[in-house]
């Protein structure tokens, strides 16, 4: 039985192309800034963002953690939504490496950002912690892979430079809001002063993420890497293949066809709600309403050879990726109704 693996994006393996080029990448010592690969891939990552510089890292984590010990100081408040990654799946890492206060924000990354923002700023006060930084997360993985519009991205900018504030997008899955906006990635960078994407998601890279900004920024960024750990030599094996992972932006297209093909899906079935409006990429989040629970609906259809995530008592989360077809989608969707109508 073939497994249908819709549980992330991040379960993409390398391509044969990837691997070809991932053999036969020029190499050097990374710390000396003497991979030419790497170079190369930051280079070519900040110009499809806008930026002046990048730097190459080993996951979405880590970029968005040195994101936030580059921009603050201990003791800081980093503005968050209550339901970002940064919030919710980083291990407390912004307490435990940055000394940092996370202030979640409910309906931050929703139509009505710029006004939760202005009533969760609260003014200088000796009593209060000095407000730094707030974080921006597009597509919105836990809100159902929603794209933050630009409007809200420039609304939320602005607001944050008129309280001196800077502002860093999780942009793990920025090429899919890109792509399902068609416009370029750029229409959104420019409403930050940093940016990470992940290349190891959609893009299918084995491994890294890519964390933008200023000259000065990444400069301090590449300091807390190596204190991280995250000094890492010859990367241009990985790097290559982030470069062929470049190349697979515009298929991102074919994944948000799929989602939306099994959501409508899913949308019919007894026992399931799905909210339509938010599948707008290639993540469909599941409200689900039998005795088994979410956590048991998951279970039995793991046992059928569908596998999807639990995001909550009630809720599971399917993503799609290179390595589902049409007909993958077609085959979860019966599964699926008989497993539903069975319980
Ligand atoms: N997301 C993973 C899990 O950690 C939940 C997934 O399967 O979706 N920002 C966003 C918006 C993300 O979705 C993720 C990964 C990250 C950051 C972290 O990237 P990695 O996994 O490379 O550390």
């Amino acid at each position: 039985m073939k497994t249908i693996d819709l549980r992330s994006d991040t379960v993409t393996v390398p391509s044969e192309e990837m691997r070809a080029a991932m053999a036969r990448a020029e190499v050097g010592d990374d710390v000396y800034g003497e991979d030419p690969t790497v170079n190369e891939l930051e280079q070519v990552a900040a110009e499809l963002l806008g930026k002046e510089a990048a730097l190459f890292v080993a996951s979405g984590t880590m970029a968005n953690q040195i994101a936030l010990l580059a921009h603050t100081e201990r003791g800081d408040e980093v503005i968050v939504d209550a339901e970002s990654h940064i919030y919710y799946y980083e291990v407390g890492a912004a307490a435990m490496l940055g000394g940092l206060q996370l202030k979640p924000l409910e309906g931050l990354l929703s139509g009505e950002g710029p006004e939760v923002l202005r009533e969760g700023l609260r003014p200088p006060d000796i009593h209060f912690p000095v407000t730094r930084l707030v974080c921006l997360e597009n597509t919105f993985n836990r809100g159902g892979g929603t794209v933050i519009s630009r409007e809200v991205s420039k609304e939320i900018y602005d607001l944050a430079k008129e309280r001196g504030l800077a502002v860093h997008l999780d942009g793990a899955r920025i090429f899919n809001a890109a792509v399902a906006l068609n416009c370029d990635a750029r229409e959104f960078t420019r409403f930050c002063d940093s940016v990470m994407f992940s290349l190891s998601k959609g893009l299918g890279a084995p491994v890294g993420s890519v964390l933008a900004g200023s000259r000065q920024f990444i400069d301090k960024a590449r300091r807390y890497r190596k204190a991280l750990g995250g000094g890492w030599r010859q990367a241009g094996v990985l790097a290559a293949a982030g470069l062929v992972a470049l190349q697979n932006i515009h298929r991102l297209a074919e994944d948000h066809a799929h989602a939306r093909l099994l959501a409508e899906g899913l949308a019919g079935m007894p026992g399931l709600w799905v909210d339509l409006s938010k599948v707008q990429t290639n993540i469909v989040m599941v409200k689900v309403a039998v005795r088994q629970g979410a956590a048991g609906l998951a279970e039995e259809l793991a046992c059928q050879g569908v596998k999807c995530n639990v995001v909550g008592p009630d809720a599971l989360r399917f993503v799609t990726h290179k390595h589902i077809s049409r007909e993958d989608i077609e085959t979860a969707l019966a599964i699926v109704r008989k497993t539903v109508t069975k319980i």
